[in-house]
């Protein structure tokens, strides 16, 4: 049993609240009627990179001509076999007219190579044949432009999530002729806050599944033996994670050794860490990311930021964060019940297609500001900032930087303790009784019977009110409203 004592004293909490914001409330015109994407044909080609390796590529023209289009890329590990036709979630996009390309990235599904999660960029002092995913996508490029008539010379990449951070890489070291990208729920930095860990607090049943499923096979085929339906228990027996590599892996995970080598921020976590190697950014770029991500919702803010920190006079760089879980924006199966309906459709429609438009066919619009655009679930609006987070105390946002305290005996205050207060609360912790971050039963993050993983952050969480090992602080009701905004 561990004692844990929580500090009362210390300021727990810095936010920023941008107390009655002024802003004249987004008016957006009336959905367009839901067109499937007009008819393209798709063929499979081989793409070769600068070491041989041959990457398997689908390429995706419209069926009627429409003169020399710009190419839109997504590079994926999840497999491209299915990519025999336009996704639904690229209608607008196809509407505007694109050559629409995905690939299979080295090691995975149909392309050649060995698969490195989340290989990072490589140096070309100690490497100057070295390969990375940035590379891949540079290499990609010039063998589209050269080979896939009727191009405009012009490629955006955009991704969610895996292939998100597949469209980061490609703004890295870019290809003259990419001149868009978009991150979508870009995984970003796994240590500090996407999918594995998140402050360095390792999720274990998402990295023990997602690694396994990835590294046990090529493309997803080799199961992974956990027969239990509510895997709290299955959990529990695990044991220590210093023997599972033994029991279950036998050294084909390199990504499981990696969470067991590598429990600290340490030079391994942070060559992985994207965020580090943006600046300004060298092509245009669109982030986009759901406050109610489960996967990667540190990763657009971080990405955003980062450039941001780069981009004072550039003015490239927009963001978007919307009511959504991991790309649900894209995904109507897997949107959550609770988000307003009709922003994906939003996005979508009234951002993404004219931000690519502008930049990719010169049209004029959306894509010069540098602004962002974040979905207000208080109010259920969109909300335009020219800096996010807001600027101190002013610039159209007003609000004021502020400090939360968690006091003694479960206060919640914006008052901090008096000086000398030496109060705290505490809890024990038990390993052996942990407590479940969603209601059991938790099914396998993605169990094909069903799993509530990604609808989870929405869940209520008053099903570990009153363990002894839960504190919570409450405030004072609140006597008007409160805008609560920023990290
Ligand atoms: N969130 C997933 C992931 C990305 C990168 C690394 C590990 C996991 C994904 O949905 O692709």
């Amino acid at each position: 049993m561990l004692p844990l004592r929580a500090p009362a004293l210390a300021a727990m909490a810095a936010l920023t609240l941008a107390l009655a914001l002024a802003l004249a409330p987004a008016s957006r015109p009336a959905l367009a009627q839901d067109a499937p994407p007009p008819a393209h044909r798709c063929r499979f080609v081989m793409v070769p990179m600068r070491d041989g390796v041959r990457l398997n590529t689908s390429v995706c023209e419209p069926a009627a001509p429409r003169g020399a289009l710009p190419f839109l890329l997504t590079r994926t590990p999840y497999g491209i076999a299915g990519d025999t036709t336009v996704r639904n979630d690229y209608r607008f996009l196809a509407a505007d007219g694109y050559i629409f390309v995905s690939q299979d990235i080295r090691g995975r599904y149909g392309s050649e190579g060995e698969f490195r999660m989340t290989r990072p960029l490589h140096d070309p002092a100690s490497e100057p044949r070295g390969v990375d995913e940035s590379t891949d996508a540079y290499d990609t490029v010039e063998w589209l432009l050269r080979n896939v008539p009727n191009n405009s010379g012009r490629v955006g990449v955009l991704g969610v999530s895996y292939p998100g951070f597949l469209a980061t890489m490609a703004g890295l070291n870019p290809h003259p002729a990419v001149r868009a990208v978009s991150p979508q729920a870009p995984m970003t930095d796994v240590w500090m806050g996407d999918d594995f860990f998140h402050q360095g607090a390792f999720r274990l049943s998402y990295g023990f599944e997602y690694a396994g499923d990835m590294e046990l096979s090529r493309d997803g085929s080799a199961p992974l033996p956990i027969g239990a339906w509510d895997t709290y228990d299955w959990y529990l027996r695990l044991g220590a994670l210093g023997g599972v590599d033994s029991a279950y892996f036998r050294g084909r995970v390199p990504t499981w050794r990696a969470f067991v080598e590598h429990p600290a921020y340490d030079a391994y976590w942070r060559a992985r860490a994207v965020q580090r190697r943006l600046t300004a950014p060298a092509v245009p770029t669109l982030t986009v990311g759901g406050w109610w991500d489960q996967e990667d919702r540190f990763g657009p803010l971080a990405t955003y930021a980062a450039l941001e920190r780069g981009d004072s006079a550039a003015r490239r760089s927009a963001l978007v964060m919307g009511p959504w879980n991991h790309g649900g924006w894209r995904r109507p199966d897997r949107r959550m019940p609770v988000v307003d309906p009709g922003t994906s459709e939003e996005y979508l429609r009234d951002v993404e297609a004219p931000w690519f438009a502008h930049w990719l066919k010169d049209r004029p619009g959306q894509g010069a500001a540098r602004e962002a655009y974040l979905y207000d679930a208080g109010a259920k609006r969109w909300r335009s900032f020219d800096a996010w987070p807001p600027a101190r105390g002013g610039g159209g946002g007003g609000g004021a930087r502020r400090s939360l305290y968690l006091r003694a005996g479960g206060r919640l205050s914006f008052d901090p303790p008096a000086a000398g207060d030496s109060a705290f609360d505490q809890y024990v912790s038990d390993p052996a009784h942990p407590v479940p971050y969603r209601a059991r039963p938790i099914e396998r993050t993605y169990d094909s019977r069903g799993s509530r993983w990604r609808t989870w952050e929405t869940e209520d969480q008053r099903f570990v009110h009153g363990r002894p090992d839960v504190l919570s602080w409450v405030s004072e009701p609140l006597a008007s409203d409160l805008f609560v905004a920023g990290d």
